[in-house]
C-alpha cells in the first residue's frame, strides 16, 4: 500500500460579509471581499491516498460516488501534483457529517479538508497561504475555511487568498443554525453567482458597496463591537439576497420557515437579546450571538413550525491534518 496519504478534518464556514460573483470565472477569483467564521461540530473528513498503480482519481462522498463534484477534486488535486512534480491518481474518501450541499457550506469545508489532506500526502508543506489560494481556485469559500475563528479575504491584485482575522478564542460567539430543509438546492452557488452577473440590474451596486461593508465588519471585528457587527452583517446578507432575488430567472433561496426565523430573530433583538441573522444560498438561518444567549435562540427558533432541527456550533479551528505520516 502507498504511504502516501493522510487524512484531514475542515469546518464549514458562515460569511457575515458575503461573496457573490466573480471577477474572474476561470480562476475563480471573487468580485467582492468577504469575511466568515468558521464553525465548530460540523465537520467534513477527507481521506487522500495517491496510488502509482491507479488509471485516474476515485472520489466518493459518504460511500457513494459523485461525478460532478469528482471532476471539481480532480481539477483541485492536479494543481496540487503539479506543485509537487508528482503524477499518481488518488483514492478521495469524504464523510460531512451535515446535509451536504444544502446551504451549509459543504464544499467550503470539503475542498480545505481535500488540500490540507493532499498536501500532507505528497509531502509538499505548502503554508496556508498557498493552500488558502488553491482552495478558492475550486471553490471561493473554501479559502476561508483553512483558519478558524475570524476570517478575512481581501480583493488582491494578484489573487486571492484568505487569512486569520481574530481568534476565536478572543470573541468566542456561538452560531445556533436553524435547519428548515435538508435536500441539495436547485441552483448551486458557482452557476447562480454567473446567473447573477450575467442579468442583475443591482449587481454594479453591490460591487460598489462591498468594500465599505468589509471595512466596517472589519473594525467591528477587531473592536469586538457586537452591534455593529449585527448591523453590517445582516445588511450584506439582505443585500445579497436582494441581488439574488433581482437575478433572471429570480433565486429564491429562502422558504417560509426561513421567513419566519429571519422575524423571530428580530423580535428576539428587540427583547434584548443580542442576536443577528445570515443566510446563504439555501433556506438555513444562522443567528449568531453571545454564548450567553445561545439557548434561548435555539429554543425560539427550534419552536418555529418546519424548523426541522437546531444545530448549535462555537466558533471552531482551521483545517487540519488528522491521519498522515509527516
Ligand atoms: C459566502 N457563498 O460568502 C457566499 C454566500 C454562498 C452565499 O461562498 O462558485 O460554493 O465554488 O466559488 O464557494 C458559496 O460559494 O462558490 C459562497 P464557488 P462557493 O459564503
Amino acid at each position: 500500500m502507498s504511504s502516501l496519504q493522510a487524512a484531514a478534518v475542515a469546518h464549514p464556514n458562515i460569511a457575515l460579509v458575503k461573496y457573490w460573483g466573480k471577477r474572474d470565472a476561470t480562476n475563480n477569483r471573487p468580485a467582492v471581499p468577504s469575511i466568515s467564521v468558521t464553525l465548530s461540530s460540523l465537520y467534513t473528513y477527507s481521506r487522500v491516498r495517491f496510488d502509482p498503480n491507479l488509471e485516474s482519481d476515485s472520489f466518493a462522498i459518504g460511500g457513494h460516488r459523485d461525478a460532478q463534484t469528482a471532476i471539481r477534486v480532480s481539477a483541485c488535486l492536479d494543481t496540487i501534483r503539479a506543485r509537487a512534480g508528482r503524477d499518481e491518481f488518488a483514492y478521495v474518501e469524504t464523510r460531512n457529517n451535515f446535509p451536504t450541499g444544502a446551504g451549509l457550506a459543504s464544499s467550503a469545508s470539503g475542498f480545505a479538508a481535500l488540500v490540507v489532506a493532499a498536501n500532507r500526502a505528497l509531502r509538499l508543506d505548502l503554508p496556508p497561504a498557498d493552500l488558502s489560494r488553491i482552495a478558492r481556485r475550486s471553490s471561493g469559500s473554501a479559502a476561508r475555511s483553512l483558519y478558524g475563528g475570524f476570517v478575512e479575504m481581501p480583493l488582491d491584485n494578484e489573487e486571492e487568498t484568505a487569512y486569520p482575522l481574530l481568534d476565536a478564542e478572543q470573541w468566542p460567539l456561538a452560531i445556533v443554525i436553524a435547519v428548515t430543509a435538508t435536500g441539495a438546492k436547485d441552483v448551486g452557488s458557482t452557476e447562480g453567482m454567473e446567473r447573477t452577473t450575467r442579468t442583475s440590474d443591482y449587481y454594479q451596486a453591490w460591487l460598489e458597496a462591498a468594500t465599505a461593508d468589509f471595512a466596517t465588519a472589519r473594525d467591528a471585528i477587531l473592536n469586538q463591537d457586537f452591534r455593529e457587527l449585527a448591523r453590517v452583517s445582516e445588511r450584506s446578507c439582505l443585500k445579497m439576497h436582494g441581488l439574488m432575488l433581482s437575478t433572471d430567472p429570480g433565486l429564491i433561496y429562502w422558504n417560509e420557515a426561513s421567513v419566519a426565523c429571519l422575524h423571530r430573530i428580530r423580535m428576539l433583538r428587540k427583547d434584548g437579546v443580542e442576536v443577528f441573522f445570515t443566510m446563504d444560498a439555501g433556506p438555513q438561518v444562522k443567528a449568531v450571538c453571545p454564548p450567553a444567549y445561545r439557548q434561548i435562540v435555539a429554543e425560539a427558533l427550534g419552536s418555529i413550525p418546519g424548523v426541522t432541527d437546531v444545530l448549535q456550533c462555537r466558533l471552531g479551528a482551521g483545517a487540519r491534518v488528522v491521519e498522515g505520516a509527516s
